[in-house]
């Protein structure tokens, strides 16, 4: 358990039902395993100096380090993880703090309508606000009990369970709220922008 691991475990993995008949997105197949996918390797981050920042259309912007952002509130939920190379992984159960509370604290300007993510590693993923806005967005930082590791993101990622997982930032950074919309690292080289996996949207 990690120390702000609470005991009550929202289970998630039925969120497919709003998408279609299967659990397992079409086209996917089930790993036990966990994969580690980057662009370019695991950057080190040193957990003292580490920021997370939250700026753009907002009335306030924000800046946490590592231990006033793990002090937010926080969830524990059971999500299933699809990657867009095909395999997926059920019951993955994440730890962190819900993009809502993000939403909340920095409160959001009327006109905002798109999200960046970034990452420490220059990764970008796009996302409209409104798939955003929705439980199962999650800033996580606790995997399974414990820290999550560097190589899946740690200290903080974000997950996307209703998206193919590279709509979810591994070492993020930061969050940039938009009045018009852009395209991150991967949706710049033809990934899809939507990415719903019970649609196949994996290429654009
Ligand atoms: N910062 C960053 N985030 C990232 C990526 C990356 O290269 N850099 N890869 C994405 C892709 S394509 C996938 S499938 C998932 C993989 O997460 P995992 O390594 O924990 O399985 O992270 C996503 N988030
Ligand atoms: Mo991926």
């Amino acid at each position: 358990m990690t120390e702000h691991e609470t005991d009550a475990v929202t289970d998630l993995t039925d969120l497919y039902a709003a998408y279609g008949e299967e659990r397992l997105p079409p086209g996917q197949r089930q790993t036990d395993r966990f994969p580690v996918l980057s662009k370019s390797g695991t950057p080190s981050i040193d957990p003292e100096t580490y920021r997370f920042e939250v700026w753009g259309a907002v009335t306030e912007e924000l800046t946490y380090s590592l231990a006033a952002f793990r002090d937010l509130p926080s969830v524990t939920q059971r999500q299933d993880f699809h990657c867009v190379t095909g395999w997926s992984k059920f019951d993955c159960r994440f730890t962190g703090v819900p993009f809502s509370e993000i939403i909340d604290r920095a409160g959001v300007s009327d006109d905002a309508a798109h999200v960046l993510f970034h990452a420490a590693d220059g990764y970008t993923t796009n996302l409209p606000l409104e798939a955003c806005d929705r439980e199962g967005v999650l800033f996580t930082y606790g995997y399974d009990g414990d820290d999550l590791p560097p190589d899946h993101g740690g200290p903080i990622r974000v997950v996307t369970p209703h998206k193919y997982a590279y709509k979810g930032a591994k070492w993020v950074t930061g969050v940039e709220f938009l009045t018009e919309p852009t395209l991150g690292y991967w949706e710049r080289r033809g990934y899809s922008d939507t990415a719903n996996p019970w649609n196949e949207e994996r290429y654009g």
